[in-house]
């Protein structure tokens, strides 16, 4: 295996100079770096990200981080790293993700210069990554990355990790950005979220907006496919659990309690930020005061807020309004020897962390919106010597999904905030205990680092996949080899279907006429006598006669009910009568008039509903429903139903293109033959070849061809060097 590379926006230290101006390194607080930081010790690593030179020679720098930390810095032109940073990354993306839409900027110039940073840590990448390695990328600030990546080396193999809530399809809609974004993180091999619920909010944005449709959160993107998948993130749980029952935080009790007397202890920890809803918490707890007098000088919040983002704007507005609600609060019930709020602005170190955490009887954590939040893990952690807490945890952070146990409230439901802190301060200490010890298993057993080797034991999985996927992929040793064997056979057959292997699709199926280009090469191809050139398609004979039938080539119209041999007349299969024609047709078109920019096509001797103008979540789900309205009408009329390309088919049972295939393969002793398709329906074709036919599927998803071609334009190109 090859090394880890690591990037995420921050390096886990930052450059400093001490009082005799020599450079020192601090570690970060941040979630991503505690997390990752125990993990990727462990292997052997390199951590890609943007580090401020704060006056330190660039040239020391880069050798020290990278000697003692295995640490490569990205410098940026502040500028761009102010639009960067400051702009795109937390004044669109982040209020967008959280659903705070109204908070978010949409401004040209910050995406160019979020382009711009993306590419600047491509290269940053590129010049350490050698072959094997394993690239893992960290969060929201480098959502374009995986694609630049992938577009400089498409071998490569990437992870993304998204820290951060992934928003509904309405909301990420908004985003004038949209597409790039979600084409930048796929070309990722695996993209990650906390929950579940991101996942869906991820899969339906790309269906809606790329037309990416998955199965079992796969998404097949030519011959490469992206997984998609739910990995919540664990914490360092020994180091929460040990450090609460160690010397150094006992020591530091006794000042705590001084601070909050024998009172009951309220804490909320988090970083200075609007989706962490601390104003409803403060309001809420004044509710509880007002609502709870026999609760006045018996209980204290203590609120530990950590600076953050401060030249934003909204968390400026933020400080402001959390000062004046603090203050308001004290000032309505304060006392002489009771302050009802204590606000603490500021990062605490370690150990003074835990010990807040391993007194308090409750912990409010009350997110509007946040990906997982951990704090309230932490806090479960240091409990764990029989010590009793409860927590009381927003249903709309990510770990809620993991903490059943906690109090989990609504936190846009101020009432339901205040019942929970009463109900907290109430709890029996035995029902305290045994929530606790529920949580403590699950979070004992599933820690930061298992996170971790998770989603990187996904992404090792997802490069496997696609190195064996790659070795069937039309290579330019196999494609040489097909040329001369093309070559050197007297006699050749190709069996070539139309749409999505020779043309695009697209959502009027009358608009994919042959252009130029490929009636040319067709031609060529036909007029090679040693050739016989075979459309076989699921068109009707009126539109392949009139794209197709000047050139000297044979037909198969409507996957084998009538062909015409090359200079021939057409013929038509032996049919059963059409009389179930008018009926198949009242019931699919009640589903054209429930299902918007449906409609139907009707051929000589099938039926087509096609729905892939249709939304893309309804069309396939009314696709189901009119299958299963029509299979009692079918069944006995020896007609069968086939599902395509956003079509259902109505057509005779005995009519399939391996059929009319086997035909033409038994019709002489060929020396060489070609099948390509990229349908359900071509892998009828694909089973009846000979084994030593050359048969290749367009696109992903499984089938029998022995080969694949990313799409159309391969395999054009392959057309066109054999017709030359
Ligand atoms: P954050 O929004 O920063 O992280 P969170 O998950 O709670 O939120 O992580 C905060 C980390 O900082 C915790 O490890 C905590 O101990 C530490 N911390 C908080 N306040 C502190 C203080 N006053 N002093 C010292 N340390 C403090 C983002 C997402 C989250 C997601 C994480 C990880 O917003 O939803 O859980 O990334 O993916």
């Amino acid at each position: 295996m090859g090394r880890l590379l690591i990037v995420s926006n921050r390096l886990p230290v930052s450059p400093e100079l001490d009082e005799n101006d020599n450079l020192v390194f601090a570690g970060s607080a941040g979630g991503l770096a505690t997390g990752l930081g125990s993990f990727y010790k462990r292997y052997e690593s390199l951590w890609v990200g943007w580090c401020e030179s704060a006056g330190c020679d660039g040239f020391e720098l880069r050798e020290r981080l990278l000697q003692e930390h295995s640490c490569v810095p990205v410098f940026l032109d502040p500028t761009d790293a102010h639009l960067y940073y400051e702009g795109f990354s937390n004044e669109t993306v982040w209020p967008t993700f959280h659903h705070f839409a109204q908070y978010a900027q949409f401004d040209e110039e910050t995406w160019q210069a979020y382009k711009r940073v993306n590419h600047r840590f491509a290269d940053a990448v590129m010049e350490q990554l050698q072959p094997d390695d394993i690239v893992w990328i960290n969060d929201y600030h480098l959502m374009l990355l995986p694609s630049i990546l992938r577009d400089r080396m498409p071998e490569i193999t990437v992870g993304f990790f998204l820290h951060i809530p992934f928003p509904s399809f309405e909301i990420f809609r908004m985003l004038p950005w949209r597409e790039q974004i979600l084409n930048g993180l796929l070309g990722a091999d695996v993209i990650g979220f906390h929950t579940y619920d991101y996942v869906r909010h991820f899969l339906s944005s790309a269906l809606r907006l790329a037309g990416r449709d998955h199965t079992l959160g796969q998404i097949a993107i030519g011959s490469r496919t992206v997984k998609v998948d739910a990995f919540p993130m664990g914490i360092d749980y020994e180091r929460f659990a040990s450090a609460a029952s160690s010397p150094e935080v006992a020591q530091m009790t006794p000042s705590l309690r001084a601070h909050i007397g024998d009172r009951r202890f309220i804490l909320s920890v988090d970083r200075l930020d609007y989706s962490k809803g601390i104003p409803v918490r403060l309001e809420a707890f004044e509710r509880f005061l007002a609502e709870h007098p026999e609760w006045h000088r018996k209980v204290g919040l203590t609120m530990v807020a950590v600076p953050s983002r401060t030249d934003v704007e909204h968390y400026q507005l933020l400080k402001r309004e959390v000062d004046e609600l603090v203050g308001r609060v004290n000032g309505r019930y304060g006392t002489m020897d009771w302050t009802p709020v204590r606000y603490l602005y500021r990062s605490l170190p370690f150990n003074e962390l835990v010990a807040m955490y391993k007194e308090a009887d409750v912990m409010l954590v009350t997110p509007l919106r946040d990906g997982m939040n951990l704090v309230a893990k932490e806090y479960v952690a240091t409990k764990d010597h029989s010590g009793t807490g409860v927590l009381v945890l927003s249903e709309l952070a990510g770990s809620a999904a993991e903490l059943g146990e906690a109090l989990v409230v609504n936190p846009f439901d101020q009432t339901d905030i205040v019942d929970a802190i009463g109900k907290a301060l109430d709890m029996p200490v035995a029902e305290q205990q045994e929530r606790l010890t529920a949580m403590q298993e699950r979070l004992r057993r599933y820690t930061v680092v298992d996170w971790a080797e998770d989603f990187m034991g996904a992404v090792e999985l997802a490069s496997e996949n696609r190195r064996e996927r790659a070795a069937l992929n039309l290579s330019a040793q196999v494609e040489q080899r097909l040329l001369e064997d093309y070559g050197n056979a007297a006699r050749r057959l190709l069996l070539l279907d139309y749409d999505g292997t020779l043309v695009g699709f697209s959502a009027k199926p009358g608009s994919t006429k042959p252009d130029d280009q490929l009636r040319t090469t067709l031609h060529a191809l036909a007029a090679d006598e040693r050739n016989e050139v075979v459309i076989i398609s699921g068109r009707d004979r009126k539109i392949l006669a009139e794209w197709l039938g000047d050139l000297d080539v044979s037909l198969v119209a409507e996957h084998g009910a009538m062909q015409r041999r090359r200079g021939g007349e057409w013929i038509e299969m032996p049919m059963p009568p059409d009389t179930w024609i008018e009926a198949v047709r009242s019931v699919m078109e009640r589903y054209v008039d429930r299902t918007p920019r449906t409609f139907i096509e009707q051929k000589e001797h099938a039926l087509v509903w096609h729905y892939r103008a249709a939304d893309p979540g309804l069309g396939p789900q009314r696709a189901r429903e009119l299958h299963e309205a029509l299979a009692g009408l079918t069944e006995n009329h020896g007609l069968a139903i086939m599902e395509g390309h956003r079509v259902l088919e109505v057509k005779p049972a005995n009519v399939n293109k391996g059929r009319a295939a086997i035909e033409f393969v038994e019709s002489e002793v060929w020396e060489f033959v070609l099948a390509v398709g990229d349908d359900r329906t071509d892998e009828d074709v694909f089973e009846v070849l000979p084994a030593s036919a050359y048969s290749i599927k367009v696109g992903g998803g499984g089938s029998l061809a022995r080969y694949r071609a990313e799409g159309v334009t391969e395999v054009r190109s392959l057309l066109g060097r054999m017709a030359r």
